[in-house]
């Protein structure tokens, strides 16, 4: 389903070389939904649980972002990996002042980037509600998700309020630095493969051709 409706969304926005697929996922209640508007308005807006997905367009840094918004409750995590599908990078929503669901999430961000369709993205995890006095910050939320032994994707923890914004903007202009990074990186080392497959073909070409 969720590939389906992430396809459906591509085809109708377009796939150009400065669009990047987000997905931000999380515990319900964690702040994924105020994030999103946040990003995309500007301002709060009443949230609803979500049920299934939100996706909004967020332009930052001449990139525009296809942000999904994915619902965070319990009968709805298992759902998450299909909508994977080509993410640049996935945001980690953390409900900084929730100490007691910590392990739960740690356990789901484990889950989530074990994805295959996630094996090249990279990982922002935000601990969010920062405002609410005697919240866990940033540092304790690192450790408490073990985010030191993640090795197999590039990560960064950023502090931030969904209410106010504060931090949102660091959080896109880290994923924008490491897409264009890793766009470059594509692009430079595409001549070399380029070359490499054509000095493997051509002992085959040479091969076939008559021998004088
Ligand atoms: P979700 O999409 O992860 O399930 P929501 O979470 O975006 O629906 O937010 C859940 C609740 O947390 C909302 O409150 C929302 O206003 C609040 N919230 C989101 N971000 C912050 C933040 O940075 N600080 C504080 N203090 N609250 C935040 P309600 O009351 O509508 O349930």
């Amino acid at each position: 389903m969720g590939i389906l409706v992430s396809r459906m969304w591509r085809g109708l926005v377009g796939d150009g070389a400065n669009r990047c697929k987000v997905v931000i996922v999380g515990l319900n209640n964690a702040g994924k939904t105020t994030i999103l508007y946040k990003l995309h308005l500007g301002q709060v807006v009443l949230t609803q649980p979500t049920i299934g997905s939100n996706v909004e367009e967020v332009k930052h840094d001449n990139l525009t972002f296809q942000v999904w918004d994915l619902g965070g409750q319990e009968n709805l995590r298992a759902s998450w990996a299909t909508y994977f599908e080509e993410a640049d990078a996935v945001i980690f929503v953390v409900d900084s002042n929730d100490q007691e669901n910590m392990v739960l999430a740690k356990m789901e961000l484990f889950n989530a980037i074990l994805s295959e369709d996630l094996k090249y993205s990279c990982l922002l995890v935000l601990a969010n509600k920062q405002d609410i006095v005697g919240c866990r910050n940033a540092g304790e939320i690192a450790q408490d998700l073990s985010l030191h032994t993640i090795r197999t994707h590039e990560w960064q923890i950023q502090s931030c309020c969904a209410l106010t914004g504060e931090g949102l903007k660091e959080g896109l202009e880290w994923i924008a630095t490491r897409i264009k990074a890793r766009k470059a990186r594509t692009i430079h080392s595409a001549p070399a493969i380029f070359a490499a497959a054509n000095s493997a073909a051509s002992p085959s070409t040479s091969a076939a051709a008559p021998a004088r």
